[in-house]
């Protein structure tokens, strides 16, 4: 028809509606990006709105609603679902005219109109006005928010242009004009855009709406999109609801080859020339507009009306976009008299119009699809669009136009529309619910995590109680928590070390089986192989002899001499029996005699800190400290024999196993001890025993943490309050989770899939809330560890009168090696606890067997010279 060829550019294909998809697709990548988000025509907005609603949502809420149509006042009464008892939501609203002057005015004098009718809202519904209301606050133009609760106005849209507020915080207005008005008590907890609150008012129905949908006045969508691609809001964890502004679109250039000559004329002839090219293009504003101007060019070039003009035809937005529906009442009301071709002609054009505004809408929205399609590499995706706005809600044939061009679209997507029934402000109601959730659960968290956060101050008592302890150690007269114990080890190696070795290595999370050859020449020269075995739980808590049979060294609070070890007691998740106070080299030869299958000479008996400290001082001789952060933790180091009261020998250092995982033992850290670490230690093998170890080593730190994700959930802050089995079973959380889940390219997902396969089933929210646990736990770990060694090194420094102390310390441990932040916190907290050392941390290459290796070719070389001056 006439009309057809008249609007051909404005019937849009499929090819060119993919076309513009693809083009919005971009145009969405843009926004999202840090770099090209200023220049980016479609703004991409981040709501800081992280989940949509899961029926634990509750409270009661004021309400505003403007930007829309309609300017409303809202009391909304939130109820939580108990059970399979879906919450409820109630809700009561008055809706207030805003006087046209207003609109285009000062903004504060629109601010004080809405916080009087506020005011008038409360005083009509008999709210008490002393109390304090928490307000939910729909604001529909496009704002910056670096918070849920404030929100920079970038521009004005639709007939809205006023002055004085854009670039400014509207929630400062806002609470700005409350103030001036004076006699209410109102906290405004969020503000959303009505996509935002839309989305949300049909996802407290249908848990898959992740989008929201506006075709009103104006147009505008938001979704849920995956955070890491949220550039301009940190974190890449979990969700985050994006008002995309796609009114927008086009104002690059980006739709010129879809723009008619119409379009140009409408925008033109807009308060914002040049600006949401999109919106004029689809929303109700503007559709009116597009209909008259088609109409008042087809009438002047004769195919309307037999050519006539009227004035009304001639005049600006005497067709709203309401009217179009019902043309002969319309045509006569602007003076003209249409012929019945007339009127179909002119329904021809206002369904041309606003089927062309469907199929933008679906574009753009299949756009948006494809992305979330994409976001979470979905064959298929399911998923439900919240909808709102006159023109959807009016236009008899918008919605199924709609929906079918969508499906059209994205044939193998299931897109289910929903109207929002009752506006947006329950959505908006339900943001403000999550927020305050949010805020109080973060509060709570915040508590509960609070004593796992070492201030400067705590970290320096524990340093100077570790010091007090390590000199009470070293003395005869009163026993110390932490042992102190003479290794008889009075060198690092030098070098010379040469010949074959057996060495045994039990205590650490493997037992290891090495033999180590040094050779002539430079150390590289050195030859080790190894086996590792497991030692069963049965024989490490079995009887002594099953691990005598099984293994090698102890390396468990030795006595005496290098030769020599009296188990003093097991720790960590050793207990096997008739071992403490008996000599374990005895007990090793007992087991090797029973074997009779072959011969050892044992010939030194060395903890693990001190084998990893030969290890490292074999590379670099600065290493005078021995460090474990692994299933327990330890340090020796080499302390002037002057020093020590227990032992006098003729050498001038001695290297002590300071057994420093007893700090504590009496008392001298409860005031940093949690009720978490407290019920550890009750549910460990050895309570009391090994306070200092129990927080800071990989055998515990898990405990810990389930612990406290005990308490969190039990507080209802966790996994929806459901206490599994799984979360009380002892031991499940290992502390190899923690590394896992702690390790930044681990994305939350893989969290949980942690948490999963603990039988924990966890939410986005959840699994942030388990990290943040994991972390406080180890950091606190770490800092421990830090204040240790600041501990020991001050003391060497100062031992030897020296300003300033260069000195390495060799460390193992899985902890260490394995955790993904745990030795920097460390590096970091010794360096400021000990700022006169300059520490150095050489991880053990080859764990303490190589170290336990040079100790007894030490020994031995010592014994062939001894044996030599003998005959000499
Ligand atoms: C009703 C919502 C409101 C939104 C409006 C949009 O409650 O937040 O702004 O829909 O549609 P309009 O009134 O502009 O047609
Ligand atoms: C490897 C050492 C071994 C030590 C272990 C500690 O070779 O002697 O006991 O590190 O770390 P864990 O295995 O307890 O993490
Ligand atoms: C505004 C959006 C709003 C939309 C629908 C647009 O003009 O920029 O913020 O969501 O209208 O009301
Ligand atoms: C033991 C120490 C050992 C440390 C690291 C502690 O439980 O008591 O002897 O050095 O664990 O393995």
């Amino acid at each position: 028809s006439a009309v057809d060829r008249f609007l051909y550019a404005m019937r849009l294909h499929d090819d060119q509606l993919e076309d513009i998809s693809a083009r919005f697709q971009a145009e969405m990548k843009k926004g999202l990006s840090a770099e090209s988000n200023a220049a980016a025509a479609v703004k991409m907005l981040p709501t800081h709105v992280r989940s949509t609603p899961d029926g634990s949502e509750r409270g009661q809420f004021l309400a505003l609603d403007l930007g829309g149509s309609k300017f409303k006042v809202l009391q909304v009464k939130v109820r939580e679902g108990m059970g399979i008892r879906k919450g409820g939501v109630e809700m009561e609203e008055k809706i207030y005219p805003i006087p046209k002057e207003l609109l285009i005015g000062r903004g504060t004098e629109l601010f004080d109109h809405v916080s009087e009718s506020l005011k008038d809202f409360l005083q009509e519904k008999n709210i008490n006005l002393e109390k304090t209301h928490p307000l939910a606050f729909t604001f529909s133009f496009p704002c910056e928010q670096p918070t849920l609760n404030q929100g920079l106005l970038l521009s004005w849209s639709k007939n809205f242009r006023l002055r004085g507020l854009q670039g400014k915080d509207v929630v400062q207005s806002l609470k700005g004009a409350i103030e001036r008005t004076g006699g209410m008590n109102v906290d405004v907890l969020s503000m959303v855009n009505d996509t935002v609150a839309t989305m949300m008012t049909c996802g407290f129905d249908d848990q898959r709406c992740e989008v929201g949908l506006i075709i009103g006045t104006g147009t505008n969508a938001c979704y849920m999109e995956a955070l890491r691609h949220v550039d301009l809001v940190e974190g890449d964890e979990g969700q985050m609801c994006v008002n995309t502004e796609w009114g927008g679109f086009g104002d690059d250039g980006a739709l010129n080859e879809y723009i008619t000559e119409f379009d140009r004329d409408v925008d033109a002839a807009s308060n914002n020339p040049g600006k949401q090219i999109f919106e004029k293009m689809v929303s109700g504003m503007y559709l009116g507009e597009l209909v008259r101007l088609v109409v008042l060019k087809m009438a002047k070039v004769g195919l309307l009306f037999d050519g006539f003009v009227s004035d009304a035809l001639r005049t600006k937005g005497k067709i709203t976009t309401a009217n179009v529906a019902n043309t002969r009442d319309i045509l006569t009301g602007l003076g003209l008299t249409p012929s019945q071709d007339d009127c179909i002609a002119v329904q021809h054009v206002s369904t041309i119009v606003s089927f062309r505004s469907s199929n933008l809408v679906a574009a753009c929205l299949s756009a948006i699809l494809t992305r979330i399609k994409k976001n979470r590499s979905l064959r298929t995706l399911t998923i439900t669009v919240g909808v709102d706005g006159t023109v959807y809600k009016t236009h008899p044939q918008y919605p199924k136009r709609l929906h079918k061009v969508v499906r059209r679209l994205l044939p193998e997507s299931h897109v289910r529309f929903v109207l929002s029934d009752s506006g947006s402000s329950k959505g908006a109601a339900l943001v403000a619910a999550v927020a305050q959730r949010l805020a109080s659960r973060r509060k709570q968290v915040d508590e509960t995590l609070f004593p796992f956060q070492m201030s400067q101050e705590q970290l320096h008592l524990v340093k100077s109680r570790m010091r007090a302890d390590l000199e009470a150690g070293l003395k005869n007269k009163n026993p110390s928590t932490i042992k102190m114990l003479p290794s008889f080890v009075y060198h690092t190696p030098d070098g010379t070390e040469r010949g074959k070795y057996l060495a045994l290595d039990l205590g650490g999370t493997n037992f290891r089986a090495l033999l180590v050859n040094f050779k002539k020449g430079l150390h590289q020269n050195t030859r080790l192989y190894h086996k590792i075995y497991t030692v069963p739980m049965e024989i490490m808590q079995g009887t002594g002899e099953e691990v005598g049979n099984s293994s090698s060294f102890f390396k468990i609070f030795i006595t005496l001499f290098v030769l020599q070890g009296t188990l003093l007691t097991w720790t960590k998740g050793f207990k096997a029996t008739d071992c403490e106070g008996h000599d374990v080299v005895n007990m090793l030869r007992e087991a090797i005699k029973r074997r009779n299958e072959f011969d050892l000479d044992i010939a030194a008996v060395v903890n693990d800190t001190v084998g990893t400290m030969m290890s490292c001082a074999y590379e670099d001789p600065e290493c005078e400290v021995g460090l474990i952060a692994g299933t327990g933790t330890n340090v020796c180091y080499m302390e002037d024999v002057r020093n020590i009261e227990k032992r006098d020998a003729d050498a001038q250092r001695m290297c002590i196993n300071t057994e420093w995982g007893g700090l504590g033992d009496d008392g001298s850290l409860n005031d940093i001890i949690t009720p978490y670490d407290a019920e550890v230690d009750q549910n460990s093998l050895h309570p009391g025993k090994q306070r200092f170890e129990k927080l800071t080593s990989g055998m515990y730190l898990g405990e810990i943490v389930r612990q406290v994700l005990l308490d969190l959930t039990r507080g209802g802050l966790l996994f929806r309050g459901h206490v599994t089995e799984a979360l009380k079973t002892p031991g499940i959380f290992e502390t190899k989770y923690l590394s896992q889940i702690e390790s930044d390219r681990l994305a939350l997902l893989q969290v949980r899939s942690i948490l999963q396969q603990l039988g924990l089933d966890s939410n986005c929210d959840d699994s942030i809330i388990v990290k943040e646990v994991c972390g406080a736990v180890s950091r606190r770990a770490a800092q421990l560890v830090g204040a240790g060694i600041a501990a020991v090194v001050d003391k060497i420094r100062e031992n030897r009168g020296l300003e300033h102390l260069n000195i390495t310390v060799g460390v193992d441990g899985a902890l260490y090696k394995l955790h993904p932040h745990f030795s920097r916190v460390l590096h970091d907290t010794a360096k400021v606890l000990a700022p006169l050392c300059n520490v150095s941390f050489l991880p053990s290459e080859e764990g303490s067997g190589k170290g336990a290796a040079l100790i007894t070719a030490v020994a031995k070389q010592k014994d062939k010279d001894a044996g030599c001056k003998g005959q000499t």
